[in-house]
């Protein structure tokens, strides 16, 4: 690691390592039964096998309403073998609003930190929260719940609170331009426009997606959220080239709308 950056984990990126199916860091995994758990509803943790660069950060992810983990399981190898622990959690309910998700997001993170098998792998004040739909949302609730997060990720963001001033977590949102679940209009553009306290924040809308675009493996989807938690959970400047200037509005990117230069 830089000795600049004690946070650093793994070899300059490239378009070509951050696009990939796996990144750098071989992974292990390890279910988590409900009934060890109390505030979420299990889930599986992915993690760098390796301990031999230190402690990584860690994200818990949510999945939307009626869905279950293994609806966005691609996420958590993707994620981990780039250099973070990752949590996906089922929820209490399936039917579980976003207020209770983001809850849920927490207690998922604090059962990972203090409790899970993993926790002696995690620097505890370096965490983010991600999830889909009604857990995008709950991201949201997540992040105004607990404003030290270094990062949030809602992905085709269900909420009916449109206002998130009270957020001050660098904050991603991803839309699906043909959503008609929960529409960029009505949903992920209004909460973008409302993250008045977030320096850092920025939305991509990916061209023609549906609502469902995150429970299939994306590859601009993956490049901008590592890019992003590796900018922000591990303050990775060398991420800054894919997100500072912002990539073009051409191809799988409709819009894109950002606050660069990151502070
Ligand atoms: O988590 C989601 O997929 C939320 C979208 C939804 O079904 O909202 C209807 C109330
Ligand atoms: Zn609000």
């Amino acid at each position: 690691q830089a000795a600049d950056n004690p946070y650093e984990r793994g070899p300059a990126p490239t378009e070509s390592s951050v696009t990939a199916v796996r990144g750098p860091f071989a992974t292990s995994q390890t279910t988590v039964s409900s009934l060890s758990v109390t505030g979420f509803g299990g889930g599986v943790i992915y993690y760098p096998t390796s301990t031999s660069e230190g402690t990584f950060g860690a994200i818990a992810i949510s999945p939307g309403f009626t869905a279950y983990w293994s609806s966005l399981d691609w996420l958590g190898p993707r994620l981990a073998s780039q250099g973070f622990v990752v949590i996906g959690i089922e929820t209490n309910s399936t039917y579980d609003q976003p207020a209770s998700r983001g809850d849920q997001l927490l207690a998922a993170l604090d059962y990972l930190t203090q409790r899970s098998s993993v926790r002696t792998r995690i620097d505890a004040s370096r965490l983010a929260v991600a999830g889909h739909s009604m857990g995008g949302g709950g991201s949201l609730e997540a992040a105004k719940d607990r404003t030290s997060l270094q990062a949030a990720i809602p992905l085709a963001p269900w909420n009916s609170d449109k206002t998130w001033p009270e957020v001050r977590t660098p904050t991603l949102i991803i839309g699906g331009e043909s959503d008609s679940v929960a529409s960029v209009s009505s949903h992920a553009i209004p909460f973008y426009n409302s993250l008045s306290n977030t320096p850092d924040k920025a939305y991509l809308e990916l061209n023609n997606a549906s609502h469902f675009f995150p429970q299939s493996a994306n590859t601009t989807m993956a490049k901008y959220m590592i890019s992003w938690m590796k900018r922000f959970i591990d303050d990775d400047t060398r991420y800054d080239q894919f997100l500072c200037p912002p990539p073009p509005v051409t191809g799988d990117i409709s819009d894109y709308r950002d606050t660069c230069p990151h502070s």
